[in-house]
């Protein structure tokens, strides 16, 4: 479970390095989901980059061979969903937020994960937090789901978590990565995978003396995130 972890942590690095590759995504900022084709509808080639080394994550039809449409998923699972290809898959969106945050933004990230059977293949969802020199400030991440969470049951399961993005956040990477530990298929599997920014309400912004208190709540937040996370 950790070596994945690992993995992901360091395709970040080895992606910063070409962070000039992908441009900006047109789109509204808030209240909509920033990862582009997190559904595995449309085209992976156009929509996700592969990290160097490992394969970008494929999609597949829902059928026989990876999940039926009976099996455990979202009931808008349309026609594919990701599974991973091959033994290092791990494919990354960056996304440009044409600004640095001044103000901490609350956000959701929430997908649907899974695998095969017992097979311990699982798929990771990380979001790398970059400021202006494209450092992680912080992080969030789905997954993996383990064989034991989906009590051995071929499928997909819904995962979310909410969060603060911190002061200083000017681009945000999306990372997808499955890890293969059972057969010559990598069943890591995710569908339905988003990132979503809640609009400032100005109405409840706080007053100015209030911003120093709100920072400190959010450092606070970001320690707790350090300490969670994995050790490469
Ligand atoms: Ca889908
Ligand atoms: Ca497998």
């Amino acid at each position: 479970m950790n070596s994945i972890k690992i993995s992901a942590r360091h395709c970040c690095s080895a992606a910063a390095l070409a962070l000039a590759a992908m441009g900006a995504q047109a789109g509204p900022l808030f209240g909509s989901n920033l990862i582009v084709n997190g559904d595995a509808e449309t085209d992976v080639a156009t929509s996700w980059l592969a990290f160097d080394g490992y394969a970008r994550p494929q999609a597949v039809d829902y059928g026989s061979n990876w999940v039926l449409p009976t099996q455990p998923g979202p009931a808008n699972r349309g026609k594919r969903m990701f599974a991973g290809d091959g033994a290092r898959t791990a494919g990354y969106q960056l996304l440009d937020l044409a600004g640095t945050l001044t103000q901490p933004l609350s956000f959701k990230l929430s997908g649907w994960l899974g695998g095969w059977a017992s097979q311990g293949d699982n798929a990771l969802l990380y979001v790398s937090f970059l400021d202006r020199s494209d450092s992680e400030i912080g992080h969030a991440a789905l997954g993996p789901v383990t064989p034991a969470d989906r009590g051995n049951a071929t499928g997909l399961f819904y995962r979310e978590v909410s969060n603060w993005l911190p002061v200083g956040t000017s681009r945000l990477m999306f990372s997808l990565s499955m890890e293969r530990q059972g057969g010559g298929d990598n069943d890591g599997y995710a569908d339905n995978l988003a990132f979503v920014l809640d609009a400032p309400a100005p109405a409840e912004l706080p007053e100015p003396a209030g911003l120093a208190w709100l920072a400190l709540g959010v450092m606070a937040l970001a320690g707790r995130m350090r300490r969670r996370a994995p050790r490469a």
